[in-house]
């Protein structure tokens, strides 16, 4: 369906903290054509896109309309992998593959106090995870046959998880040179 030339573009969700940006940097690494990893949550304060600072949430509220424009001739040529806890607002037509990381509860209570997150925060998440927020917006937001939901629970998880996209990509580059 694409015409990205430069690479697939490949969005990395989930929950915060069910490894999102381990999995993108690893497979940027590892992938056999060039991916950008645009941690959208950086990415965005890096540009000032963000419109407020939720006090008791301890979280920002991003400027979506302008962060979509900014990102939109990135992703326009492909090679990207967008990390980011929500997917829904990217345009359908981006994505080429939907990753959707998912964690045992326990561990990613364990994960998000590490970040030392306030509690609401951490409960709030927490409630997420088992409620399958981002796999239900996924799933409603592109074709079933680009969404995949993996484990990532532990080291091994993570190394089979992006053999398995590299693999999808050595896939879509074969696809792309018909
Ligand atoms: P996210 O980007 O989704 O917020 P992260 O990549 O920063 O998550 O990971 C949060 C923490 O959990 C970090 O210390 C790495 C660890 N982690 C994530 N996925 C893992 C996995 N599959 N195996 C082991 N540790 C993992």
């Amino acid at each position: 369906m694409t015409s990205h030339t430069k690479g697939p573009v490949i969005i990395v969700t989930g929950t915060p903290g069910t490894g999102k940006t381990t999995h993108s940097q690893l497979l940027a690494g590892e992938s056999p054509v060039p991916l950008k990893h645009i941690n959208i949550g950086q990415w965005a304060k890096e540009r000032d896109l963000y419109e407020s600072y939720d006090e008791e949430w301890q979280s920002h509220a991003v400027d979506e309309d302008r962060l979509l424009d900014e990102l939109e001739p990135i992703v326009a040529e492909g090679g990207v992998i967008l990390d980011w806890h929500t997917c829904e607002l990217f345009p359908e037509r981006w994505a080429d593959l939907v990753v959707v990381l998912r964690c045992d509860h326990t561990e990613l209570w364990n994960r998000l106090e590490k970040r030392a997150y306030p509690l609401k925060k951490i409960q709030e998440n927490n409630q997420a995870e088992i409620m399958e927020v981002v796999l239900d917006e996924a799933r409603s937001s592109y074709a079933a046959e680009i969404v995949v939901e993996l484990k990532s629970e532990g080291t091994e998880d993570l190394e089979s998880n992006v053999a398995r996209i590299v693999q999808w990509i050595n896939t879509w580059i074969k696809d792309s040179e018909k």
